[in-house]
Order: C-alpha cells, then sequence, then structure tokens
C-alpha cells in the first residue's frame, strides 16, 4: 500500500493529554462519588465530550436534566484547559518529533484528526500550530469516533483519496473510525495492546518502517 497522507489522532498519540483527560475526569468522578479508574478511562479514548460524561456517569444514581450535564462538561473542561495551560513545547515527545520531520522529509502530507474542540489550544502548546497540512478536529465535526466523518474531513482538506490515508491511534473507537472511513490504522498505546490497528506499534518511531 502506498500511502500519501498521514492522519494523526491528537491525544494519546502527539502528545499525552490523554492523562490530563484522565486527571480531570478523576477530579469530576471524585467530586459526585462515583467510582472512576484508568481502565474506564480507556473508553473515553476518542469519544466526544459529552459522550464521555454519559459513561462517567455510569454508576451515578441521582437524575440530571441537559442543563446540568452540560455544567458538569465545563467543569471537567475548566480543569483540563487548567492542565493544559501548563503545556510547552518540551511536551512534544522527541520521538514524536523526529518522526513527524522525517514523515513530512519523505514527501507524505501529515494531518490531525481529533475529536478535541481544544485540539487548536493544544497545538498551540506545544509549539504545532503551522505545522500540519490540516487540522481537522472536534470544532468540524457532528459526528465523534467511531464515525469517520473526522477522518474524512481530514482527507478531503488534504485532497488525498480516502485509501490512500493511514490514520495513527490510539483509540479503539478511532481504529474503528479509520477502518470505517476506508482508512488503514496504525495503533499506539491502549488501541495497539487491543491489536486494533492494521498495525500494532510499541513506538511510534515504527511509523517510518511501515510506510
Ligand atoms: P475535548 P483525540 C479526544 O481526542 C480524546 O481522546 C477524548 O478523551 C476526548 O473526550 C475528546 O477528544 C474530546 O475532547 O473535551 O477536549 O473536546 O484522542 O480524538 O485526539
Ligand atoms: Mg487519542
Amino acid at each position: 500500500m502506498v500511502f500519501q497522507a498521514i492522519i494523526f489522532d491528537l491525544d494519546g498519540v502527539i502528545c499525552f493529554t490523554d492523562e490530563y483527560h484522565y486527571q480531570a475526569w478523576k477530579r469530576l468522578a471524585d467530586e459526585l462519588g462515583v467510582p472512576f479508574d484508568r481502565q474506564k478511562n480507556n473508553r473515553l479514548r476518542g469519544v466526544s465530550r459529552m459522550a464521555s460524561l454519559e459513561i462517567v456517569l455510569e454508576d451515578y444514581t441521582e437524575p440530571l436534566a441537559e442543563a446540568e450535564k452540560l455544567a458538569l462538561a465545563d467543569q471537567k473542561n475548566e480543569t483540563y484547559k487548567t492542565l493544559l495551560a501548563q503545556m510547552s513545547p518540551s511536551d512534544l515527545p522527541e520521538d514524536v518529533r523526529t518522526t513527524l520531520l522525517a514523515l513530512r522529509e519523505r514527501g507524505l502530507k501529515l494531518a490531525i484528526g481529533s475529536s478535541s474542540k481544544n485540539t487548536p489550544f493544544i497545538l498551540q502548546q506545544i509549539g504545532l500550530a503551522d505545522f500540519f497540512d490540516a487540522v481537522s478536529d472536534g470544532n468540524n465535526i457532528t459526528k465523534s469516533k467511531p464515525d469517520p466523518e473526522v477522518f474524512l474531513k481530514a482527507a478531503q482538506m488534504l485532497d488525498v483519496a480516502p485509501e490512500c490515508c493511514l490514520v495513527v491511534e490510539d483509540a479503539v473507537a478511532g481504529a474503528e473510525a479509520a477502518h470505517r472511513g476506508n482508512m488503514r490504522a496504525a495503533c499506539v498505546g491502549d488501541a495497539a495492546k487491543a491489536a486494533a490497528g492494521d498495525y500494532n506499534l510499541s513506538s511510534i518511531t515504527e511509523l517510518l518502517s511501515i510506510i
């Protein structure tokens, strides 16, 4: 397969903001008195903010109005943004930086395909605001992963056919989204452990040997 473009998930692939998502949800869950651990957190990977809240609230017995749920999601996002505000270009892992540069040197188009509405802020924080050829994120989609919309929009922005795009993901939901969009998936982290990808990598640098 000759790939023309690589579409990278953001949280858990380009940087470890997945840890900050965990900490922010954990704080909210503790305040609500509902159990929340890293295993449950893995189910939130790639899933939208409101769908994540529904998973966090699975063991919450009090009925909540829609406005109350929105307020809880906002509260989590404020905690999350406080953690993001402490990030800097030093939070871009060195192996990610060298892999991105090597792929660009090989002539590949590079894009972001993230469910996160905080994508522009995160890219700014880690010094990649102007790096990618296209950014498709939680601000331009109506359906979250495992729906393929975010990746199909990225392919459209790049003007590359979906079957010529490789998606890099840490979420099982993200690998499913890639497959539903007729793209191959290279997985790292949690999704690689679950063998959800066409390629399951132990390090992002391994991308250089499959391209
Ligand atoms: P936000 P990704 C996803 O980003 C996260 O994996 C997921 O945990 C989060 O709920 C979602 O973004 C929405 O994020 O609340 O910042 O809009 O992995 O698709 O880059
Ligand atoms: Mg992710």
